[in-house]
């Protein structure tokens, strides 16, 4: 696979870099910090979609040292940043990998960002198999000041009892409910259901993927507490984070 091998050479080619998308609270509309997204310029075909290359990267196991990049890297960029945080994907295939809170713990260390300021997501795929050492680990990452985010929730098996198993800081709402709102009564109820449950375990609930300002009241309604999507921003590169932090707060 040509994409493949390409993707082997991309780390030490300096081909990578991280965007940087806005979070905002919904009460205040005050930004709360940012998401890190890869992407990867590829010499030849320009840029490759995460979409693409993750699940490659996922199944050669080159996501762990891309991962690690990637955390480390938005770590260094945050600790320049005022009072927000940052939030960086984890791979279901990084928990498998020996060290992860070690790497976080250095990644912090190194950068020096406060714990607080970071945020971890994960997807409920990263629960599926071997969930008791999941969890642990999910454990010992929050005991070191991290928050946890359950992301793309509605979609895959979304599982309550993963809700009961580990205290999530965050629910983020798949974009896919966010994007059929206005059509869909299904939709609606879905987004306002998740919300709820949020409210009453105590948990922020973010709507991903809102680009317009009739979804945006439309979350707001539903209950969610956070916001994410094109309406706020677009991700960015770092040299324009500080910009959109001037705009939004
Ligand atoms: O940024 P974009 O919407 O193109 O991302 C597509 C997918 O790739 C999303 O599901 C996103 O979570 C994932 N993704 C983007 N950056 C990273 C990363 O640094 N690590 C992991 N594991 N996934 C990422
Ligand atoms: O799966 P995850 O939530 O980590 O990935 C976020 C992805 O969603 C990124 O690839 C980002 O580019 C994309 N995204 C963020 N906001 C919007 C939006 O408002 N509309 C659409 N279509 N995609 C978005
Ligand atoms: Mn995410
Ligand atoms: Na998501």
């Amino acid at each position: 696979h040509a994409l493949e091998q390409d993707l082997r050479g991309a780390l030490e080619a300096s081909e990578f870099h991280l965007v940087f998308q806005p979070q905002v609270r919904l009460d205040t509309t005050e930004l709360t910090g940012f998401e890190a997204l890869l992407r990867w310029k590829h010499p030849s075909r320009g840029f490759v979609s995460p979409a693409e290359f993750i699940p490659l990267a996922e199944e050669n196991g080159l996501i762990v040292p891309i991962g690690e990049w990637v955390l480390r890297t938005a770590c260094a960029t945050a600790a320049s940043w005022p009072d927000v945080t940052v939030a960086v994907n984890l791979s279901p295939v990084q928990f498998r990998s020996r060290g992860l809170v070690a790497m976080v713990t250095s990644a912090l260390a190194e950068a020096g960002l406060p714990p607080q300021r970071l945020e971890l997501e994960v997807t409920e795929t990263a629960l599926l198999d071997d969930s008791e050492a999941t969890i642990e680990i999910l454990h010992q990452l929050r005991a070191l000041g991290v928050r946890v985010s359950l992301d793309d929730f509605g979609v895959g098996y979304s599982s309550l009892s993963y809700l009961r198993k580990f205290p999530f800081d965050r629910i983020k709402i798949d974009r896919s409910f966010v994007g059929t709102l206005g059509e869909s009564p299904e939709s609606i109820a879905i987004v306002r259901t998740i919300a709820s449950l949020g409210s009453v375990l105590g948990v922020e609930t973010t709507a991903e993927g809102v680009e317009t300002i009739e979804q945006l009241d439309f979350v707001r309604e539903c209950g969610c507490t956070a916001v994410q999507g094109y309406y706020f921003g677009k991700p960015c590169p770092a040299a324009e984070v500080g910009r959109t932090i001037e705009t939004l707060t």
